[in-house]
């Protein structure tokens, strides 16, 4: 009893030290240090410029979220400073980290209500007047020279580790194999500091650190559906934002559907011309060379999918000639929601049409991505009835005129230099075979993903029952008469069947899988279908949720005793990383009601 009364006080006194999500290696001491805006940083013996006037919102961002975006919300929005001109080296993308770094720790306010007890009491916050120990500089030193797959975190290629070190002297050194490292580590760095309630002081109280860090998984990912609602460029460039201070790497764009298509092909106008929902929601070919290069600066890889056979109905708009089912009713017959279309499956004009978006499409996205995604899911047999040159719903007939499109579409991916990603029905359902470096997205289950890794596939896991943060779980309405039921959730809490960001800690994407099927498994990605989201809900639908994902594949579902992550011990330090986002001009949901954070003192 007494040591649990000397741990439960060390908890109440110890200032949550909220690096999210958690380092796999964290030593910290309880000296203050204060961060100067002239502080020395050098990148690899050079000295880093950056200057604090870069905070004059007249003059920041170069590129990015619109000066109108801060305005609008009066908060210091600091979203990626691009320099101009840039191109893919090290030094340009690691100085323009150091900006965006300092920027968002100097950004920062200090808001009284928002803090708990403990922040408030001298135990925590330093008194200015008591003299002050300045950090002298930061040293960031890069062991090796980036390759040009350093800009894409294709599984495993990347070396995203890094080392930091925080003397009580005042001398911190951060080091890192990579570029990417050295952004993981530098938003690490700016995680350990807080704005002084004098307002003209920023400081941490952890001196001395030391800190060892790497990923668990490779593959971290969001899913963005852009073709149910669409996402303006700023919209995505600040998930692209706030996947980075999570640590999250990959950006998975379901950019058409059958709903709607806005991503302009310039070889053939019409398809967004008649599938986006207006002229003005449409990405052009800069667009998406803005974003994804937005991402490479902060090391997330964006990559694309466009979803076929299936779900692919918006090309019936410009060509009806490729697709079945369009608007068929009831719609239920055809696919999972209207307005259903499919590509006819054995169609030299599909073909043909596929060729010429692919030679459009692909050799523009291959030097920022690894990744093309051809879909694949919830394709219906019924649609093969309407077609002319099938007329049957027979799988044995249907099989192999998919295994032809699949193989197909396939090869001109890989001739592009692209990886191909397929959702899982195709090899589950379909029984396709693909080549061994396909990826399949699996989202059915622990399941699938256990018979996917046992075929010896690479498998991204988006278990729909834990990682879809658009839907609820467990609930389904019932056809008949429209009521809703519930299944049994075995981690709910009173508002669910909403997945709160617990139930999303709780999942572990290698459930009851061998070692060896486990080493299969690259990642995961949360999905965000658009059916019910658009812009203005989109940053309390995914964050912090998804920041509870991020953690598991960053630091592992078990801490470094072996034990699964505490939900106590990450409910303050979530609560803070949700400040932190919304300080930096990401509207995330709340954690908990401010009367938790306070009861702590
Ligand atoms: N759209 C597409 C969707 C879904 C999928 N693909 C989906 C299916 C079931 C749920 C949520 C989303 N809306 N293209 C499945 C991969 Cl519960």
């Amino acid at each position: 009893p007494l040591l649990s009364l000397l741990l439960v006080l060390l908890a109440v006194f110890d200032p949550v030290s909220a690096i999210w999500p958690a380092p796999q290696s964290y030593s910290k001491g309880s000296s203050f240090l204060y961060l100067h805006q002239n502080l020395d940083i050098t990148y690899n013996g050079a000295r880093v410029r950056w200057s604090s006037s870069l905070l004059n919102h007249d003059d920041f961002p170069k590129e990015g979220a619109s000066a109108e975006y801060m305005i609008d919300r009066q908060i210091n929005y600091v979203p990626g400073y691009v320099p101009v001109g840039s191109g893919f080296n090290s030094k340009e993308i690691v100085t323009a980290a150091v900006a965006r770094t300092l920027a968002s720790i100097f950004g920062d306010k200090f808001v009284p209500w928002r803090l708990t007890k403990r922040h408030q009491l001298s135990k925590f916050e330093p008194d200015v007047y008591k003299g002050q120990n300045w950090i002298k500089n930061l040293q960031i030193v890069q062991t090796s020279q980036d390759k040009p797959c350093t800009f894409k975190p294709l599984a495993g290629e990347v070396d995203e580790s890094y080392n930091f070190t925080l003397s009580a002297d005042g001398d911190a050194k951060l080091t890192a194999v990579s570029s990417t490292g050295v952004l993981r580590g530098l938003e690490t760095f700016a995680q350990l500091f807080y704005a002084h309630s004098t307002g003209t002081f920023w400081y941490t109280p952890f001196a001395p650190v030391s800190i060892q860090d790497s990923p668990k998984f490779p593959h971290r990912g969001i899913l963005l559906d852009t073709a149910r609602n669409y996402m303006g460029v700023n919209d995505i460039k600040r998930t692209i934002d706030a996947m980075a201070w999570n640590k999250l790497n990959v950006l998975h764009v379901h950019v058409t559907d059958s709903q709607s298509w806005p991503l302009e092909i310039p070889s053939m106008p019409e398809v967004a011309r008649e599938g986006a929902y207006h002229a003005s929601q449409t990405y052009t070919p800069h667009d998406i060379d803005s974003i994804q290069r937005y991402g490479i600066h902060r090391g997330v890889e964006v990559y694309f999918e466009i979803d076929m056979p299936g779900h692919i109905g918006s090309v019936a708009l410009s060509h009806p000639e490729l697709i079945v089912a369009y608007n068929e009713q009831p719609y239920w017959w055809w696919c999972a929601e209207p307005p259903c279309g499919a590509f006819k499956l054995n169609s030299t004009a599909v073909d043909d049409f596929l060729e010429k978006l692919f030679n459009d499409l692909l050799p523009r996205l291959s030097p920022y991505s690894a990744y093309f995604h051809t879909g694949g899911d919830e394709l219906n047999k019924n649609d093969s009835m309407l077609d002319e040159g099938i007329r049957s719903n027979d799988s044995a007939v249907l099989q192999p005129l998919l295994q032809k499109f699949i193989d197909a579409q396939h090869a001109r991916v890989r001739k592009a230099g692209l990886t191909p990603i397929v959702w899982e029905e195709i090899p589950l359902e379909w029984n396709v075979t693909l080549g061994k470096d396909t990826v399949v997205q699996a989202w059915l289950g622990d399941e699938s993903v256990k018979s996917l890794t046992g075929k010896g596939y690479k498998v991204i896991d988006s278990n729909y029952n834990y990682l879809y943060v658009d839907c609820g779980r467990g609930q389904w309405i019932n056809m008949e008469n429209g009521e809703a039921f519930q299944t049994f959730y075995p981690f709910g809490d009173w508002c669910d069947p909403y997945k709160n960001w617990r139930l999303i800690y709780s999942h572990d994407p290698i459930f009851n899988l061998t070692d060896e099927e486990a080493k299969l498994v690259i990642g995961a990605e949360a999905a965000v279908w658009a059916e019910t989201i658009d812009p203005v809900a989109l940053d309390g639908i995914l964050w912090p949720r998804a920041s509870a994902m991020g953690e598991v594949l960053w630091s592992g579902r078990t801490d470094a005793s072996g034990h699964n992550r505490s939900q106590l011990e990450a409910t303050p330090r979530l609560s803070e990383m949700r400040e932190r986002m919304v300080a930096r001009g990401v509207n995330a949901a709340l954690v908990q009601m401010t009367f938790c954070t306070q009861a702590n003192s």
